[in-house]
């Protein structure tokens, strides 16, 4: 026992058990001290998870997460990251090696760089999102590993990283997979690689991990004041810290102290004007533990509904909304910065829009936060789409992880105003299990909020089209996809009924066409402009008869990449449903929905 011990403090004084762990996302990354990985990363393409597996197939302890170099002139390493050409981080690896086009699989990252920590403070390793499956490892050891395409992760490496130059490798592997959160089959690229962010932050071994702050909608306004509630959580369950909060332009200035858990809330009384649309105010807001104060932008605002109704701030709204994929505005590959978001969502603006569904998994947070600027409500989704393995336990799990740290990332967004967690699923019984615990783990991490989820129309006869779904006592936005005149039904719009048996708000969620931008022809010619504009003639008028109807969100803004679309000269690879070209160009569509919004 005792030369075990001694054993033990010698490994740990040498460093060589230095252990890495993952901890809990800590929030708002853009206010903390932070030393960005951006920029160019060598990388290795591995067909074969050489790097990875010994010949048997076993994980092996010499991968290429050593970043071995000879040392002698006959070693043998058949591998030399330095050697290798470089990606640039944040990006996917489609569109920026011609090769990796359709490429699924494993590719090796490496990043060499200087960094000096500061004495007493720890070291997060931060990622903003890495499609899809991440192994990271720092100076040769393994830092941890992550899945999951669209949300942030992070692990305290303090103990791993070194004064002076450091290495970060990260093994990346997009493959599909039938149990995964999306699954095999998708409608979108599977765009691979460190697609996000890439940072190391520096925090006190005390830290403010979350916060949350919010108008309290249980307790009405008087006369402009209202009741805000503010909770914050520290990263160990430490008592009687004080965090101070404060609003400079509401003159909030209020301390808490934290319990025995880590967290302190309180509601206080403040005269805030309310977020919306048309005013889309933001306060600044300090959060202080310590030395450490950490700044945010929130908006104050109420969202809710009454009956057949969305009321956001009290008052009713329709969601003149249209959905958009992550990609950016000309051209293919992942979207990640405030531009692009600020190109895509003009495009919204200029149709009309006062909501976006960002489909169909969480976008960046430049996205989010650009709209919020910007006055976009937002429909925030998890990829729980088609066909997921429901009766698998890892995947539920999975999905409940990806919907956590949406919220937990983005829940001070005051233009969020649904979480959905689900689109277009087949019913069944294990599905109904799978997507009720989805919605209320939602409600119970947020109940601000409203949860939807993208339903479909389960029956039609003659013209009568309706929608039943179990998931309907779980949402409180019942939305549903509709492919009349594309997938079904062509010409037929003016025909339909709908009956939709519940008393809540309805928002069609997708319904659209595709054309290829500056193909003319009659309109009922597929792929003509002129086929998508009589589309959306015939759906929107067909829309204005549903009771109930609460907003809409075309599919889609752009033409988006996708490997299922594979019609030579039309498609080439891309879903043609945008409003806009892939290379920005409006389609006459585009003005038909305008105008139908221009009467909403
Ligand atoms: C849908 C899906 C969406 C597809 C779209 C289409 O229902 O939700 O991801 O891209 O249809 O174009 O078929």
């Amino acid at each position: 026992m005792r030369k075990l011990l001694s054993t033990s403090l010698l490994l740990i004084a040498s460093g060589l058990w230095a252990v890495a762990q993952e901890v809990p996302q800590v929030a708002n990354v853009m206010a903390r001290q932070t030393t960005s990985l951006n920029g160019a990363w060598n990388y290795i393409v591995d067909v074969q998870e050489e790097g990875y597996y010994d010949y048997r197939m076993n994980p092996t302890r010499w991968g290429f997460f050593i970043n071995a170099k000879p040392q002698r002139p006959e070693d043998l390493i058949e591998y030399d990251f330095d050697k290798n050409p470089t990606l640039q981080v944040p990006g996917d690896w489609n569109t920026q090696d011609e090769r990796l086009f359709f490429y699924e699989g494993t590719v090796w990252y490496k990043k060499s760089f200087d960094f000096h920590p500061q004495e007493g403070r720890r070291t997060l390793l931060y990622f903003g999102a890495v499609n899809y499956d991440a192994h990271v490892y720092v100076n040769g050891r393994k830092a941890g590993h992550h899945i999951g395409g669209f949300t942030p992760f992070n692990f305290d490496v303090t103990d791993l990283i070194k004064d002076g130059e450091n290495v970060v490798i990260v093994k990346v592997d997009n493959k599909r997979h039938a149990e995964a959160v999306p699954t095999q089959i998708f409608d979108w690229w599977n765009y691979g690689g460190i697609t996000r962010d890439v940072c190391l932050i520096s925090v006190e071994p005390l830290y403010i991990e979350n916060y949350k702050l919010l108008l309290d909608k249980t307790v009405p306004a008087k006369k402009g004041v209202r009741q805000l509630h503010f909770s914050v959580k520290l990263n160990k369950a430490e008592a009687g810290k004080t965090v101070t909060l404060r609003i400079p332009e509401l003159k909030v200035s209020q301390q808490v102290m934290t319990a025995d858990d880590g967290t302190a809330s309180i509601s206080l009384k403040a005269k805030p004007q309310l977020w919306s649309p048309e005013t889309p105010i933001l306060y600044k807001v300090e959060i202080q533990l310590g030395q450490e104060t950490l700044k945010d932008e929130i908006g104050f605002r109420t969202i809710e509904t009454r009956g057949k109704q969305i009321l956001l701030n009290g008052q009713p709204i329709f969601l003149k909304g249209i959905s958009i994929h992550e990609e950016k505005p000309n051209g293919g590959g992942r979207a990640n910065s405030t531009e692009d978001a600020h190109t895509l969502l003009s495009w919204a603006k200029e149709l009309g829009c006062n909501y976006v569904r960002l489909a169909h998994y969480p976008h960046n947070e430049y996205a989010i936060r650009e709209a919020e600027r910007m006055g976009m409500l937002v429909w925030s989704e998890i990829p729980c789409y088609w066909t997921i393995a429901w009766k698998n336990p890892d995947t539920y799990a999975n999905a409940e992880r990806q919907l956590t740290d949406m919220i937990l990332r983005d829940q001070n967004r005051a233009n969020i105003i649904i979480w959905s967690v689900a689109n277009e699923t087949p019913h069944s019984p294990e599905r109904d299990v799978f997507l009720s615990k989805l919605a209320k783990h939602a409600r119970q991490l947020d109940d601000s909020r409203l949860i939807s989820m993208a339903m479909e129309v389960t029956s039609a006869s003659n013209y009568h089209n309706k929608l039943q779904d179990n998931m309907n006592e779980y949402v409180d936005v019942v939305s549903f996809n509709q492919y009349i005149g594309w997938y079904r039904d062509v010409n037929d719009a003016p025909k339909m009924s709908w009956e939709i048996p519940y008393e809540k708000p309805v928002i069609i969620s997708e319904f659209g066409g595709g054309a290829r931008y500056g193909l003319h022809g009659e309109k009922n010619q597929r792929w003509t402009e002129e086929f998508q504009e009589n589309l959306y003639k015939e759906n929107t008028a067909m829309l204005d008869k549903i009771e109930g109807l609460a907003g809409t969100t075309p599919w889609i803004l752009k033409d988006f990449r996708s490997p299922r679309r594979v019609l030579t000269g039309i498609q080439d690879y891309y879903n043609r449903k945008g409003l806009f070209s892939d290379k920005g160009e409006k389609k006459k569509a585009f003005y038909v929905l305008k105008d139908w919004y221009a009467t909403k």
